[in-house]
């Protein structure tokens, strides 16, 4: 139920069972996330691939997701631990403007008491390393969702090695994995709870 509401592009019944999980304490809302309304976005995304939808669609599917995620997004917020953990800087890289997994990462580092400053999309390598040094953050964490993206990702490590920034650099994202992180140097979460997970490590092992 929750995946087709995402794949049939249906907004209002997106939030409304949404908001029904958010108000119910024995339900939990990653599982609901990870195992309903995720694997929809993915089959509007394979569906979209396989020319049944066109972007309309595709983009409905979106809507939808946007606001499951954001009906969701308070009560994930109040589902974790709240000593402030570390720092981390958020973005999606330039050029790509998917932020649906980013923005999930995020409220799921809040949830477990990460201070996260989300640049949003079409984040600038620039002004991840300028947010970084000012915010002294721990993490700069970088999402990417396209092919043609990911290689923004490289040259974010090259410039917080560069700017001689003492963070850590994690990425993910659809297209990245492990041995894509291995390449180029960054820590690697392949989804939002392993990023918390990554994230955690990163700022005890400081
Ligand atoms: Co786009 N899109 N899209 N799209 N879109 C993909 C990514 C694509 C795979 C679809 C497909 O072909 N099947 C394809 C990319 C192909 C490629 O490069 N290999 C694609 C394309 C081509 C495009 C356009 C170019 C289409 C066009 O205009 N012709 C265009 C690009 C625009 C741009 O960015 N410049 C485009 C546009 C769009 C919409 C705007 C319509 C919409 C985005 C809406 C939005 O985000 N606000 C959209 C959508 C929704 C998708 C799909 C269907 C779903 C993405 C999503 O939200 N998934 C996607 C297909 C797919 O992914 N299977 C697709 C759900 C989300 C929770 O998963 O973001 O992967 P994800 O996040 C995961 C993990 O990856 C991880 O955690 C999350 C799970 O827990 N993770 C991280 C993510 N970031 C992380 C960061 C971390 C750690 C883990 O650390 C920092």
């Amino acid at each position: 139920m929750l995946s087709s509401a995402i794949v049939e592009g249906d907004v209002e019944q997106a939030r409304h069972l949404a908001e029904q999980i958010a108000a119910d304490p024995g339900l939990d809302p990653v599982m609901a996330l990870e195992q309903g309304f995720i694997p929809g976005i993915r089959e509007v995304g394979r569906l979209w691939q396989e020319g049944e939808y066109f972007l309309p669609e595709l983009v409905q599917g979106a809507e939808a997701m946007k606001a499951a995620m954001a009906a969701l997004t308070p009560r994930l917020a109040r589902s974790g631990g709240h000593k402030a953990r570390g720092k981390v800087v958020l973005g999606t890289v330039a050029g790509d403007l998917h932020d649906i997994g980013k923005s999930l990462v995020g409220a799921l580092l809040v949830a477990h008491g990460f201070e996260v400053e989300d640049l949003g999309v079409d984040v600038p390598v620039c002004a991840f390393i300028d947010r970084a040094r000012e915010g002294r953050a721990d993490i700069v964490a970088a999402s990417a969702l396209l092919t043609t993206t990911m290689v923004t990702q490289r040259a974010l490590v090259e410039a917080v090695a560069e700017a001689r920034l003492d963070c850590a650099v994690l990425i993910g994202g659809a297209p990245t994995s492990a041995r894509w992180a291995r390449e180029v140097g960054a820590h690697y979460a392949e989804s939002a709870p392993e990023a918390v997970e990554v994230a955690c490590r990163l700022v005890q092992s400081r």
